[in-house]
């Protein structure tokens, strides 16, 4: 039996990767800075927002006066849809392909401070069939074999703007993390003849040790493997290897589960809790993908409150994740937090 008040190592098996899990650091002094900061809630409309609703673009273009989810062509896209050669070397050890693809942003609605936490279901599940779309249209293009969706929530995660929205990035490759667990989930599913994620919620499901939230269709859990403090992972209880083969009431119970997740995360430090949040799914490469299982990834930096985050760094960098909050420990944090934000049940803010 593991003692997990001890040292150990714990494998990630999408991945293949170890985490060191070091609990009994987490009764070192801290001297460093602590403390709730509530931030100021944004307004609903910013004249100098560039994702806001009629405003001017910093390339140029102006936004229409949308009014639900609002998807463009990202102005400064990191990947580009035409064709150059690439090269390689004698010795293999220049090696450039060319990478084709396509960047967009989506705004989740036209409210310039109307976050995931604070919409209604409906309106999150809106965003959700604009993602569900945006898959599909994306990937039936010949050239573009996965669609990545992520939102860069807060300053400290890189995030430029405060107007909700999120990025696509499809391209003609699978990137680097969903190719280690395209591989691994195949594997896995070739030895046992079920989706590696299925299996591994089963385990989660009876020792309930990992659990945050969940409902008819969805868990919220912390992942064994989770390096990030407060990581978690959102799954479907049933085989579903893309957003696209969600049913409309299991696009509800995924809202819900993101709506709920979300407030405890804001209500763990009463702030406006920063994260990148990404959707792994099957490649869009035409073929049917038995063994993928639909996963959003939340991870978020922040460790001990609102201010101070986990630094990936020294040991991080050079050899391996390393974590001292247990999993079990932070699910239970989140767990305990309260199904309404602490916004909404303190000071009121106008919905
Ligand atoms: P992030 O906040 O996650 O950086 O996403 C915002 C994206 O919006 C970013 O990739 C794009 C940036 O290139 N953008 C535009 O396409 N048009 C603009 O007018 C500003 C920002």
């Amino acid at each position: 039996m593991l003692d997990t008040g001890r040292p150990h190592r714990r494998l990630n098996p999408l991945t293949g990767e170890w985490v060191q899990v070091s609990p009994h650091r987490t009764q070192r002094p801290w001297q460093g800075a602590s403390g709730s900061t509530r931030p100021e809630q944004p307004p609903h409309y910013d004249p100098n927002c560039y994702l806001c609703p009629g405003n001017e673009r910093a390339g140029g273009a102006r936004n229409p006066n949308y009014t639900g989810t609002y998807v463009f062509t990202n102005d400064f896209s990191a990947l580009l849809p035409d064709t150059k050669p690439g090269e390689e070397d004698e010795q293999g050890l220049l090696v450039a392909e060319n990478e084709r693809g396509i960047c967009k942003v989506i705004c989740f609605s036209p409210r310039h401070d109307l976050t995931i936490p604070l919409m209604q279901r409906e309106e999150i599940v809106a965003v959700l069939e604009t993602w569900a779309d945006q898959y599909r249209e994306l990937g039936e293009l010949e050239f573009i074999r996965h669609v990545q969706i992520f939102e860069n929530r807060g300053q400290m995660m890189g995030a430029s703007n405060p107007h909700p929205h999120c990025q696509i990035w499809a391209n003609e490759t699978v990137p680097v993390l969903p190719a280690k667990k395209q591989q691994h989930q195949h594997a896995y599913h070739r030895q046992h003849g079920r989706p590696l994620l299925l299996d591994y919620l089963a385990l989660e499901l009876g020792r309930r040790e990992r659990i945050v939230y969940e409902n008819e269709h969805f868990v919220v859990l912390v992942p064994y493997w989770a390096v990030w403090p407060f990581e978690t992972m959102i799954l479907p209880r049933e085989h579903r290897p893309r957003l696209t083969d969600l049913r409309a009431r299991e696009l509800s119970a995924l809202a819900e589960a993101m709506r709920v997740l979300t407030i405890k995360y804001d209500n763990l430090f009463e702030t406006a809790f920063p994260y990148s949040m990404g959707i792994h799914q099957a490649p869009t490469d035409g073929k049917e993908h038995a063994e993928w299982q639909l996963q959003l990834i939340y991870l978020p930096p922040l460790l001990r409150s609102a201010t101070v985050p986990k630094f990936m760094v020294g040991y991080e960098l050079m050899a391996m994740p390393q974590r001292d909050i247990t999993a079990e420990i932070a699910a239970e944090r989140l767990r305990v937090q309260a199904e309404e934000h602490y916004l909404l049940t303190d000071e009121g803010i106008d919905g």
